[in-house]
């Protein structure tokens, strides 16, 4: 019943693409899962989708006409038989599609396009498709903005929205004659109205000004790597890897915060922090971050790689690779070698092939367990639908941390008891004896967390 609630909260969008002939089959269905993923990201369920296959991008429209006029009778549910219809979802167009489409049409938010389009081609849809419309680049925009962290993250995807703004404010001041209608504000865009008076040389400034920023931000950095050691004590997990690899359900399903993430609609975009649950000796935190993109526009490289940097402040990394994609290998190797390029390749790391339930038959599934796990020794293969391989996946998780625990023993003074708590937290106590002082508590911990403990203890002696 939850799922309901969220499914009336999403906005609606239909999805439209051109499918060039040199674009194979499933290379196009694998980027229009992509998009569909990435506008959930931003609270969207896709209800529709229109495909077209041609030899070119229209100049005007980036579809052809007739597929415009279908999308917009679509959009504005005034549903004709429309003459030319081929449509992807479902196949073969016949009656039954129709009176299907008549109950689902109509509310359309937003068309999303799986390209990079011209701010003419996407005037010539908005108007005439008569809804808002967004470009495969303004919806990874909009959500590296929503995931962009740090200071130098924020500026870097300031740098990438500007660079794409610009030529759109030209095209819309353009527009903005006595009737024109200006560009909305697309997707939470709140800065959108004030940006439309900044001409190109003011934001011209503000990049240079930005760029700026950043490279003063680099000395920042130096020190952010200070604070990752003084971090270290904390056992942190993050989850990496591409977009619809499975990080937000495994998210969820180790910190069974599933009915959490229900209520509040998209609480998985903010890259909250929670705990591993059934918690665990050490507390660990997990956090999501931002999906790698297959089809990611060379200008949003940069942007996409800082916004990736909160990697560096974890002390392991779970490395989320969708087995059942044919592409996986290669998308594991352009992982490694981001997360090798911010430097967190030294962040230790734990393979996880997820989705091997959606891998051909039992025997296939077999066949490619075994081969996986022979080419990428301590890698885990499993299902994040299936509660013992999650399990499984905790316990690989804790014992990581606890296999550099080292036996001690740490002094409590009593006017200290307040403080004891903390041991409880951070280590496993294996034994607890007292004399007039205070009390002695034999742990197994983590070194760093063990030697913060220790710290804290003298100070209140
Ligand atoms: N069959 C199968 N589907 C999965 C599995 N894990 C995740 N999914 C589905 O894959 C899609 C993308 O998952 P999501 O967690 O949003 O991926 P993210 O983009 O990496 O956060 C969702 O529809 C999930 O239900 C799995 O182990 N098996
Ligand atoms: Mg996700």
């Amino acid at each position: 019943m939850p799922i309901d609630e969220v499914k009336e909260k999403l906005k609606r969008g239909v999805m439209a693409a051109v499918q060039l002939p040199n674009v194979s089959d499933s290379e196009f269905e694998a980027s229009l899962t992509e998009l569909r993923e990435l506008a959930k990201t931003l609270g969207f369920e896709i209800i529709r989708t229109f495909i077209q296959k041609r030899a070119g991008f229209d100049r005007t429209g980036y579809l052809g006409i007739g597929k415009r006029q279908e999308i917009r009778g679509f959009v504005n549910n005034e549903w004709v038989s429309a003459v030319s219809q081929e449509n992807v979802e479902g196949g073969a167009q016949d009656s039954d599609t129709d009176i299907a489409d008549q109950e689902i049409a109509g509310n359309v938010d937003v068309m999303f396009i799986d390209h990079e389009i011209s701010p003419f081609q996407a005037r010539t849809l908005e108007v005439e498709v008569g809804c808002e419309v967004m470009d495969r680049t303004m919806v990874i925009l909009e959500i590296f903005h929503r995931n962009a962290r740090s200071r130098a993250a924020r500026a870097q995807v300031e740098i990438a929205r500007l660079g794409y703004m610009a030529p759109h404010l030209r095209e819309a001041a353009k527009l903005a004659g006595p009737q024109g209608r200006q560009r909305s504000g697309t997707g939470g865009r709140g800065a959108g109205e004030s940006h439309t008076e900044l001409d190109r040389r003011k934001i011209r400034d503000r990049i240079a000004e930005l760029q700026k920023e950043l490279v003063a931000m680099d000395l920042e950095r130096k020190t952010q790597r200070a604070r990752r050691q003084e971090n270290q004590g904390l056992a942190s997990v993050t989850l990496v890897g591409y977009t619809n690899a499975g990080k937000s359900t495994l998210m969820r399903a180790l910190t069974g915060s599933e009915v959490l993430v229900a209520n509040k609609l998209f609480a998985t975009l903010d890259t909250t922090v929670r705990t591993l649950y059934p918690e665990s000796v050490p507390r660990v935190l997990v956090s999501d971050t931002v999906g790698f993109i297959k089809n990611l526009p060379h200008g949003l490289v940069a942007s996409f790689k800082s916004t990736l940097e909160e990697a560096l402040d974890a002390s392991l990394l779970l490395h989320v690779i969708d087995a059942s994609d044919p592409g996986f290998e290669r998308q594991l190797e352009v992982t490694d070698k981001v997360l090798k390029e911010i430097g967190a390749d030294v962040v230790p790391r734990i393979r996880v092939f997820n989705k091997i339930d959606h891998v051909g038959d039992v025997a296939q599934q077999a066949e490619r367990k075994m081969a996986l796990r022979d080419k990428y020794l301590n890698c885990i293969v499993m299902s994040a639908r299936q509660p013992e391989d999650v399990a499984m996946l905790h316990q690989k998780i804790v014992a990581s941390f606890q296999q550099q625990f080292v036996e001690t023993e740490l002094f409590l003074p009593w006017s200290a008891q307040q403080l004891r708590k903390e041991i409880y937290e951070n280590c496993e106590v294996q034994e607890e004896r007292a004399d007039e002082h205070g009390a002695f508590f034999r742990v197994r911990g983590e070194p760093a967390a063990v030697e913060k403990l220790r710290e804290q203890f003298e100070q209140v002696r």
